[in-house]
């Protein structure tokens, strides 16, 4: 299309299943009657624009242009008379394929320790970063059997986010994420072919990736022990150069309570989808149970090691100045790592000392705050745990089924009808990962009742990250019309390659500026600018991607549903 769309028309930039629900949302319009045209501007469809229930967080209300009813496959703009033309989508089968294979795509491109090829990486080919074969023991993680200034090999691994650095706690909720979306949708996962060095060996490629990242995580569990490193890091950030230009020494640091859960749930569950693949992969099911039982016990012996930045660099040099992710609760972990050691076990000796509900809250799953994930999975897991069930497994079910009706309830009243719109709350740094999460948490719940209204909102926050949302964006690299182009990304901003590397998640609107970058509004869900200097709102990360990845790739598997 050649004109660009107008930024009061917010739509799916990428576009719609044939049969599913179709929502575009006009802002500033007086208009009763909207038209869906063809790219040389033919009607053939219209339909009646409607106000929307409630004011958006500005105040002003928004109309809906809804045209589920129109199912013929095609490129179309849509038509408002007193606004203009909005940017073009596609309504067609299969539609969100692309963008979903792209947002797994893009671990390949985060991969510390490989080069990547032009025959994968295309124009973003770029030299091996931070092979990390020679780690340093950092002061904080010295023990008896490995001194400060030892040195352990801990490669592969996926970079953080715009940063160089690698977190356990980060990549327990990331990786299980992917290993979830295999675990859900087999068949369909399957079919997902990504042209990384892996595809072709038998092996799903959505797996493939995930252990990339599953095997570095191996390598930060102290033999000796059983408890896991917090991260492998610079003491300070890297620069923005690319990422084989970054020669300073790392470091792991002080083992925690938090990266050593995580650990013992991400290998849990990974031992038993691995399980399935003992002919392609010999003996990794094995030490993964055998490495997540040793950091389990660890933490039992360890309930409350918190990683603690401030007050380790009080104590040792050099001091670590990179992401804290730095919990200080550790139920919910416990809940996580116990709920799959049960699941892949079914030994319940896991939950005999943890309270699974020790209170009300169904908080959205984050880095932080990882209960549900142990929920999802003794719930869909329900049916093969027989008498090692645990006997809160029914109140589990009628807690996720009412927090799925708490997101929905009212999301179609709001000004962009998507559960991310009800409330202010949702749009802190990285709010474009709890649109995804909450999509996670319907589908889980879908699953569970099959009530198709779980569905439908779900796919509307999909909608959401891709255009229909407070600032007219489509949040992925690459994806949509309306694109950021200036993701704060080391090797996005240093590779002097125009477009930044795709299927990348930016952050998304977070109206608290941590970055000291002014964003053009601070209502909210319009608090985001495309600036690579603005991390909190503008960079992208490795628990940001999953959930885009899980809900756009879940959404295809079910979108004859
Ligand atoms: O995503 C993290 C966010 O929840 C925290 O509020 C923020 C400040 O601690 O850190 C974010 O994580 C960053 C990490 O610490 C370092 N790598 C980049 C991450 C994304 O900004």
């Amino acid at each position: 299309i050649p004109e660009a769309g107008n930024e009061d028309i917010r739509v799916n930039q990428i576009g719609f299943y044939p049969l599913a629900s179709k929502t575009a949302v006009v802002l500033k319009t007086k208009a009763t009657v909207f038209y869906i045209e063809t790219i040389d501007k033919k009607k053939v469809f219209t339909g009646e624009l409607k106000v929307s229930g409630k004011p958006d967080f500005a105040g002003n209300t928004t109309s809906i242009a809804d045209f589920t009813s129109f199912d013929i496959s095609g490129k179309y703009i849509l038509y408002v008379p007193d606004v203009g033309y909005s940017w073009s989508f596609e309504i067609k089968k299969a539609v969100h394929e692309a963008v979903g294979n792209a947002a797994i795509k893009a671990y390949y491109f985060m991969r510390a320790s490989i080069p990547l090829n032009e025959k994968y990486a295309g124009k973003w080919s770029r030299a091996e970063g931070h092979p990390d074969t020679s780690i340093l023991i950092h002061p904080s993680a010295a023990s008896d059997k490995r001194a400060a200034g030892t040195i352990i090999s801990s490669p592969r691994g996926w970079y953080d986010a715009g940063d160089y650095n690698k977190y356990v706690v980060n990549s327990g909720i990331s990786t299980s994420t992917l290993l979830s979306l295999y675990e859900d949708f087999p068949a369909y996962m399957k079919t997902v072919k990504l042209n990384i060095p892996e595809s072709g060996n038998n092996i799903p490629d959505v797996l493939n990736e995930a252990l990339w990242n599953l095997r570095w995580m191996l390598t930060m569990q102290d033999p000796n022990d059983g408890g896991v490193y917090h991260k492998l890091t610079n003491a300070a950030f890297d620069k923005f150069e690319m990422p084989d230009k970054g020669t300073a020494p790392r470091y792991v640091v002080q083992k925690g309570t938090a990266a050593t859960l995580d650990f013992a749930a991400v290998m849990a569950q990974a031992s038993r989808i691995f399980r399935n693949f003992q002919k392609e992969l010999p003996g990794l099911a094995d030490s993964c149970l055998r490495q997540s039982k040793m950091a389990w016990n660890w933490a039992i012996e360890h309930p409350d090691s918190v990683y603690n930045q401030d007050a380790i660099n009080k104590k040792y040099s050099p001091p670590i100045t990179t992401g804290g992710y730095g919990d200080r609760n550790f139920k919910d972990e416990f809940i996580w790592a116990a709920s799959e050691l049960l699941v892949t076990t079914h030994d319940n000796a896991y939950i005999k000392d943890i309270n699974l509900v020790p209170d009300k809250s169904m908080p959205v799953p984050t880095w932080g705050q990882v209960k549900l994930l142990g929920y999802y999975s003794l719930i869909k897991n329900s049916n093969s745990l027989g008498n090692s069930a645990p006997k809160e497994l029914p109140e589990l079910k009628v807690r996720l089924l009412a927090f799925a009706d708490d997101l929905i309830n009212e999301a179609g009243e709001t000004a962009y009808q998507t559960v991310m719109d009800k409330s202010t709350h949702n749009f802190g740094w990285g709010s474009n990962s709890v649109a995804g999460n909450q999509g996670i948490a319907l589908i889980q719940a879908w699953k569970l009742s099959n009530n198709p209204e779980y569905l439908i909102y779900a796919l509307n926050n999909l909608d959401y990250l891709l255009g229909r949302n407070g600032t007219g964006y489509s949040f992925v690299t690459g994806y949509g019309s309306k694109i950021p182009m200036h993701p704060h990304h080391r090797p996005s901003v240093a590779d002097g390659i125009v477009d930044p590397i795709p299927g990348l998640l930016v952050g998304g609107p977070n109206p608290g500026m941590q970055d000291n970058v002014r964003v053009p509004s601070i209502v909210p869900d319009e608090a985001y600018i495309d600036d690579d200097r603005a991390y909190a709102v503008n960079e992208i990360a490795i628990n940001w991607n999953a959930p885009l990845a899980y809900l756009a790739n879940a959404i295809e598997a079910l979108q004859n549903q």
